[in-house]
């Protein structure tokens, strides 16, 4: 209020605030969005543990827990955090926030086509959460979508109108995704400054620039994907369900000439699912990298080849969608080559983690709440990813696949440390955009009751699932027979799980209150407080530079994360800094 000159004035600021084209206000804009997201996707995922093991629990304004109602709870659940969180906010967020800066650049390529895509992912996510108030609710087919449940409007409640929503909202969604690749792409290609050749390229920008382009490749064959799905329930195609398929007693395409599979579905739709897992954590891994090596005043061990593994993690990444497939009736020499090309990727991750450790070790690094979510990173990784090669193997895949064995591996490997790679880029850059630190007291202690959380609820899932609890199952209370005597003996840690969900959920308020509390009250951060040599910091293009720098001309001469020891002093050498020390030649 105090800085509004005119009624008018106001206005159009605000407007000029919520169109820009600025990557930085679009990049805020995506970040809010994320945390919308992943605020509703965490109160979802603890109505699904509640309703787990205390079923009675009614839901305010809503009533008890139906078998529908569970499974739209999943459906949404994963659909937010896959897209609108694990998606956005690393590659969108933080990309357009840091971005541009880190390669010398002052702006996106395409700002306009950019500001576009923040409005096609804004109704994406609105078309969504619209979707539980239809008749019928949300869909309740899973992220995944699978036919014929996705493929016919009477195959249960939310499959109707709910299910045409759901395809709508990722339709959009996939469309702003390519768009903002194909930005990432461009800007990384076109606008680097002077300088910053390949091998100088912060591995968070080869982090963005590799998941950009898997991005380009996958978001185009789930549109694709999507629109067939699309024909099969409103043209009258047979892409995805056989002739004379019975459905709730009906007997579908029953008419037509062509005879669907499913199985197609599955194709291409995990040829988009895989690789977008290292959509989501590509970033992440890149950050860990840079700031593992700066807070312990080391280079990053081997950079050339981190660029490297970086580069074959995505390429692998294209190459292993079958492993999702084991049990759907591939053809067995088929499943042997998926299994040889996921375990292959245990190659390149085991060594990024070799470099995260080299980096560090017998290093003095600072532990700051960035480094600690950054070696948290690292750990979940490690304890996530030791499960990938178990489940690589077809024979153990058989008796694992969807059970809660699967959902320990991904929730630790990509939804955890995922989130881990957000917190440390929160932490680390939110002095960037602010001048203002985050509390270090409360950035440690939700550091500490975030993994300790994180442990506690994902770890035990691994014995309910070797237990043999299926996941997409509403109810472990109160089942007939057999099976249920197998759920009734989960229940003991299904309990301790779901009272870990909580407490885990519960933690995030801290970090809540300190992004509050730190925005206005947070104590003023030097220009560059962590003294980092990545251009974000450069004088030149800092956002909340106090300083003009008189030359505007940005020129990198050496690559990121070098410092020189000299008699017992260090000294940061940022990639602009040129004067009078020799440049390192690069590994
Ligand atoms: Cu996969």
């Amino acid at each position: 209020m105090a800085h509004r000159k005119t009624k008018g004035g106001a206005t159009v600021s605000f407007r000029r605030y919520l169109f820009s084209t600025n990557h930085r206000v679009i990049g805020v804009q995506y970040l809010v969005l994320a945390l919308v997201s992943v605020t509703i996707g965490t109160l979802l995922s603890l109505l699904m543990r509640i309703h787990l093991v205390w079923p009675d629990y009614i839901v305010p304004f809503h009533g008890p827990i139906l078998p529908e109602d569970y499974l739209a709870l999943v459906t949404i659940h994963g659909t937010i955090m896959l897209f609108f969180v694990l998606t956005t906010a690393p590659q969108s967020g933080f990309g357009n926030l840091i971005l541009p800066s880190q390669i010398g650049a002052r702006r996106m390529a395409f700002p306009v086509a950019n500001a576009i895509s923040f409005w096609l992912t804004a109704t994406a996510l609105l078309i969504l959460l619209s979707s539980t108030f239809v008749p019928g609710g949300s869909a309740i087919s899973g992220w995944t979508a699978y036919p014929p449940f996705s493929a016919i409007a009477s195959a249960g409640p939310g499959q109707g109108f709910g299910m045409d929503m759901w395809l709508a909202s990722i339709a959009v969604f996939a469309i702003a995704g390519t768009i903002g690749a194909i930005n990432t792409l461009v800007t990384i290609i076109k606008l680097r400054c002077e300088g910053m050749t390949w091998d100088r390229i912060p591995l968070t920008v080869w982090g963005w620039f590799t998941a950009a382009l898997l991005s380009v490749i996958a978001f185009s064959v789930l549109l694709a994907a999507l629109l067939l799905l699309f024909c099969d329930r409103h043209a009258g195609t047979s892409f995805f369900v056989p002739t004379g398929d019975l459905v709730n007693g009906v007997i579908h395409a029953a008419g037509h000439p062509g005879n669907g599979s499913p199985l197609l579905w599955l194709h291409l739709f995990w040829f988009f699912g895989h690789p977008e897992v290292y959509i989501a954590i590509l970033p992440g891994m890149g950050l860990t990298s840079m700031l593992l090596a700066n807070f312990s005043r080391r280079r990053v061990f081997a950079y050339r080849m981190m660029i490297f593994t970086t580069l074959l993690i995505g390429f692998l990444g294209i190459l292993l969608w079958g492993h999702h497939m084991f049990v759907a009736g591939l053809n067995p020499y088929a499943a042997s080559a998926f299994a040889v090309s996921t375990m292959a990727i245990a190659i390149p991750a085991s060594a990024k983690v070799l470099s995260w450790l080299v980096t560090v070790w017998r290093s003095r690094p600072r532990y700051t709440t960035a480094m600690l979510f950054s070696l948290g990173f690292v750990s979940l990784f490690i304890t996530g990813g030791l499960t990938g090669p178990v489940l690589a193997q077809p024979i153990l895949d058989e008796y694992l696949h969807n059970t809660f064995f699967v959902v320990a591996h991904f929730h630790l490997i990509m939804a955890m440390a995922g989130i881990f790679g957000l917190f440390a880029a929160t932490y680390y850059w939110f002095p960037l955009m602010s001048g203002r630190f985050m509390s270090e007291r409360l950035g440690r202690l939700h550091f500490w009751t975030t993994i300790v959380g994180a442990y506690a609820t994902f770890l035990p899932m691994h014995l309910t699932g070797l237990m043999g609890e299926p996941r997409h199952y509403a109810q472990l209370i109160g089942v007939p027979n057999a099976a249920g005597h197998l759920l009734a003996g989960t229940l003991p840690l299904n309990r301790f799980i779901t009272w870990s969900a909580i407490f885990l959920a519960t933690a995030q308020l801290l970090f809540f209150a300190n992004l509050i509390h730190s925005l206005y009250r947070g104590k003023i951060a030097p220009p560059n407080p962590w003294q980092a040599t990545t251009l974000e910091w450069h004088p030149a293009l800092h956002p909340n530079a106090p300083f003009e720098t008189s030359d505007g001309r940005i020129v990198v001469y050496r690559q990121p994360c070098e410092y020189l020891a000299t008699a017992g002093e260090e000294l940061i050498l940022p990639q602009w800094r040129s004067d009078g020390i020799p440049n390192i030649k690069p590994e």
